[in-house]
């Protein structure tokens, strides 16, 4: 963030109007002590003018923590947004928010599927220490947040917030320790498993603790994006935390409309894609707007981002689709994959007057949401995370930047999965390499990212050091676990 708080200091430190010339008349000792004492004064009103101006901008000093508004999108790829390259579909309101804030190149998922994904932003654990390493709802494996899982909404109630969650929940369905309610959210309505959610005309959908009722061939994003606008119209006494993981663009692929793009000649789904991602785009930029005509865009952070990378076909690997858009950017893999392409994502830090507009390469991945809106809310986060505050970075302070010593991501082959094999991956962040291997036993392909950040190319002949380093960190960095073993990760594993 380029902060105004640097541009005014600097102002001040290069001004040169208090220099004095010493006047060489009779009463020159007396108006010399006059003209200090004017100087010391502009000095001190100076600074308290600064004071001010920062605490207004700086909720660190003093005006209050911000709203925080984080924006989650389903399975949408690095490549899907025209400002990371897309030249097909057209987001422009996200396009503008990335103009106006600050677009982070070298973000990453909590994991490669929606379940770890949303468990490490919610707890600040990656999946290397986490408590769900896998899918938890609607897959063999049914466990969800549990009642001693402390959440990044928990925290920000701690610190006074209001807060709700409108949209895909997926850790922990109603009446269970892991649902939104039990978790630090005064308020949802969505949809409380990721099966319930693949249904986007629901009869009914969680509201609080009990249901509420949609018309008949009601689009339920819709529903969330109403909402959304419906929330910021309302007073809030305190500051808000609103985490809105919307269903765009997973599957199935039935918008009520196709938009702009009715007549391209195109394959009905990819319309379909197309127009979903551009609608979900078209309720981001109201909620932006709304934000300025309510006044309290300079008070509210808003954040946008993906749980992993973009679908497969399926059964079939990468999907025709995912190819005709590259969806994945110049990254190779999909979701399901731990290549870059299945848990790197797009991520925009929007917060006018206080983010100046850039981009960053800051290394930085969903662990790192719940220390950063702890510290943005001045509240310690909980102590056994692995997450990283970006404040820094959103400060344009980049050597004040904790840095990362690695990310890991693992995906356990599942029944039904299309991908064969479990596999592992970590990411050595200052040497920026990448180790992957599928099955405990396999053998570890390494990648250079800055030579081959598609990971096609392996590193012909790694250092000696650098090999036993990477392959410490994928036998070490996982914490043990009943549920998703360390022997679930070997080839031909089935679960019980
Ligand atoms: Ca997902």
């Amino acid at each position: 963030m380029r902060l105004s708080l640097t541009t005014q200091w600097m102002s001040i430190q290069s001004s040169s109007d208090c220099i004095l010339d010493v006047p060489a008349f009779l009463f020159r000792d007396l108006c010399m002590s006059i003209s200090l004492l004017h100087c010391a004064l502009r000095w001190i009103g100076r600074a308290l003018l600064i004071v001010g101006l920062v605490s207004a901008i700086d909720p660190l000093l003093g005006a209050g923590p911000p709203n925080i508004i984080y924006v989650l999108a389903d399975d949408l790829g690095y490549g899907d947004l025209g400002c990371m390259g897309q030249k097909h579909i057209l987001t422009p309101s996200l396009d503008r928010m990335a103009a106006e804030g600050l677009l982070f190149t070298r973000h990453y998922a909590g994991g490669p599927v929606c379940g770890p994904s949303r468990a490490t932003l919610m707890t600040g654990m990656s999946q290397a220490i986490g408590f769900i390493k896998g899918n938890p709802g609607g897959d063999w494996r049914k466990e969800n947040l549990r009642a001693q899982d402390v959440t990044v909404a928990e925290k920000l109630k701690e610190a006074g917030y209001e807060t709700a969650c409108f949209g895909k929940w997926g850790l922990g369905p109603r009446g269970r320790s892991g649902y939104p309610t039990s978790q630090g959210f005064d308020r949802f309505v969505g949809y409380d498993t990721h099966a319930a959610a693949h249904n986007y005309y629901p009869r009914r959908l969680c509201q609080d603790d009990g249901y509420v009722e949609l018309p008949n061939g009601q689009y339920s994003h819709d529903v969330f994006a109403r909402l959304i606008l419906e929330y910021l119209r309302a007073e809030h006494g305190r500051p808000f935390f609103l985490y809105v993981p919307f269903t765009i663009p997973h599957i199935p692929l039935n918008p009520p409309d196709l938009g702009s793009y009715a007549d391209r000649n195109w394959p009905d789904s990819h319309k379909k894609y197309a127009a979903m991602i551009t609608r979900m785009d078209r309720d981001i930029g109201r909620m932006l707007d709304l934000l300025k005509e309510q006044g309290i865009a300079k008070n509210t952070l808003v954040v946008f981002s993906s749980d992993n990378g973009p679908q497969s076909s399926y059964g079939k690997g990468v999907s025709k689709m995912t190819k005709f858009f590259k969806s994945g950017g110049p990254l190779r893999g999909i979701k399901r994959d731990v290549l870059e392409g299945g848990v790197r994502v797009p991520m925009i830090a929007w917060w006018p007057g206080s983010i100046e507009p850039g981009s960053t390469d800051h290394v930085s991945g969903f662990q790192d949401i719940m220390p950063t809106f702890c510290e943005l809310a001045g509240v310690d986060p909980p102590a056994d995370i692995d997450g990283v505050s970006f404040v820094p970075t959103l400060r344009d302070e980049p050597e004040k930047q904790e840095r990362h010593k690695f990310l890991y991501w693992e995906f356990i082959r599942m029944v039904g999965d299309d991908m064969r094999g479990s596999r592992q991956a970590v990411l050595h962040v200052s040497e920026n390499v990448k180790a992957i291997r599928y099955g405990i036993n396999g053998s570890i392909k390494l990648f250079d990212l800055d030579e081959s950040p598609d990971e096609k190319v392996e590193i012909r002949s790694p250092s000696p050091g650098l090999a036993l380093e990477m392959k410490r960190l994928l036998d070490e960095s996982r914490s043990p676990s009943k549920l998703w073993p360390r022997s679930a990760l070997q080839e031909g594993w089935q679960p019980k």
